[in-house]
């Protein structure tokens, strides 16, 4: 029997699929730049990283390429070779032995690559043979995007296989599940939206068409993980990479419902452009649509995301940039405590620095803050409903389970800086400008 009578807040568990989340704070995937050289193998820094974030409801990985040719950006950690496998595998490890829940992002940049970034200086994929607006992150800095290759037709099947072999590969590296990166101008974006779709195959043309692909590769991820451990991220409004539709509306409400069927675990729904910019949408039409569980993103802070669950607008919310300065962002939220300022020039690449070296709170630190209400009183709560009902004796463990979760670890290791300010700024890491450093 579930209580009715509290408001639905952050901090209530959520059931995404058959994954079950001790809160609503999910990290965001974050593009980072640090996997180990050669091989783009995940070290033993990145699972520092996420195991230091291990509070969050769910952790959703950066985007992991899932073959050579969906690489786009240096030092993205893959998942298809028995090495990144086994990298992987020591991240999961780290972050379930701290009572956390991982799901990997399948990636696949299409045209945004750049051919020194790629297998034997190969042209990158696309749906069509159209040069983005832009420069690609290479090694050598930034250089101008090419004209991708568009994909034969026969192609297509080979594609589809990689996301199913990568999706098995996340298996096997001990994911809890995965997400389809179905967002901000990479592959599976690219054929969803005519201004990068020109096709005349059952791939191009119609919305339905170019909703084929997207499908296709739900339906064989599916088929390893089961829909109940698999999510899905679209970008409706997203201009970034270049990216243009004559009709948003129309096409994400049918990607939605075509999703629908699946029964996946979320949609995860970048509500806005990668930039910031806000256009006119209706995302809860979008929502009612899809039907099941909802992920919202983009610039949203604990007022804003407490508001969206509370209105039944989200189910949870995805946080970016505070989840880059706050590994304990869950215990800060759950104490209104101030937040760690990201600091953007160590965003993209580099070491430690500004990735595994910002402070949680210490035990002195929270013992100072005042008590954090909506947690006591939803922990008392619970336990006083516990006392009295079938169900207590799982109620009673679920609570103790949260309060083991948010007892406060220290992360700082010896010389850190500490940055503990409020953060002014927005959430939702911006993808590096032209100048950015890597
Ligand atoms: C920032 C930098 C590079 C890539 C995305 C995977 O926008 C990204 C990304 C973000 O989804």
């Amino acid at each position: 029997m579930r209580r009715t009578d509290m408001a639905t807040d952050l901090f209530t568990p959520i059931r995404l699929g058959s994954l079950a989340l001790p809160n609503r704070i999910v990290m965001a995937p974050l593009t980072r730049n640090r996997a180990g050289q050669p091989g783009n193998v995940p070290q033993p820094i990145n699972a520092t990283y996420y195991a230091q974030r291990a509070t969050a409801g769910l952790i959703i990985t950066e985007g992991a390429p899932i073959s050579e040719m969906a690489h786009g950006y240096p030092g993205t950690p893959g998942i298809h070779s028995p090495a990144q496998v086994a990298g992987w595998q020591k991240v999961t490890d780290a972050v379930h032995a701290n009572g956390g829940r991982i799901f990997l992002q399948l990636w696949h940049v299409g045209r945004i690559s750049h051919p020194s970034l790629l297998p034997d200086d190969a042209l990158p994929v696309a749906p069509s043979a159209i040069r983005p607006a832009g420069k690609a992150f290479t090694h050598r800095g930034m250089m101008d995007f090419v004209t991708p290759r568009a994909l034969e037709t026969w192609e297509i099947p080979a594609l589809i296989e990689s996301f199913r072999v990568a999706a098995h590969n996340a298996r096997r590296a001990g994911f809890d599940g995965v997400e389809v990166h179905g967002a901000n101008g990479y592959l599976l974006d690219q054929f969803l939206r005519d201004g990068t779709n020109r096709r005349t195959d059952r791939y191009g043309g119609t919305i339905a068409n170019r909703t084929r692909l997207l499908h296709e590769v739900v339906e064989a991820v599916c088929a390893v993980w089961g829909a109940d451990r698999v999510g899905v991220r679209i970008s409706p409004l997203n201009q970034y990479n270049d990216m243009r539709d004559s009709s948003p509306q129309a096409l994400f409400h049918h990607v939605a419902t075509a999703l629908r069927p699946s029964g996946l675990a979320f949609l995860h729904v970048m509500e806005r452009d990668v930039h910031g910019r806000e256009s006119p949408f209706d995302f809860r039409e979008l929502r009612r649509h899809f039907g099941g569980p909802y992920m919202a993103n983009g610039g949203y802070d604990k007022r804003r995301a407490t508001a969206a669950v509370a209105a039944g607008r989200a189910d949870c919310v995805a946080f970016g940039t505070s989840y880059i300065a706050n590994p304990d962002l869950v215990e800060r939220y759950a104490r209104d405590a101030p937040l760690n300022v990201a600091d953007r020039g160590t965003f993209y690449g580099g070491d430690e620095q500004g990735y595994t070296d910002y402070p949680a709170l210490t035990g002195d630190q929270l013992a100072r803050m005042r008590t954090p209400s909506a947690l006591t009183t939803r922990l008392r709560s619970r336990a006083s409903a516990a006392a009295g009902r079938d169900s207590g004796l799982e109620e009673a463990r679920e609570a103790a389970r949260m309060r083991a979760r948010t007892r406060i670890r220290t992360c700082t290791p010896p010389g850190a800086r500490s940055r503990s300010r409020p953060c002014p700024s927005p959430e939702g890491a911006a993808p590096p400008a032209p100048c950015a450093s890597a």
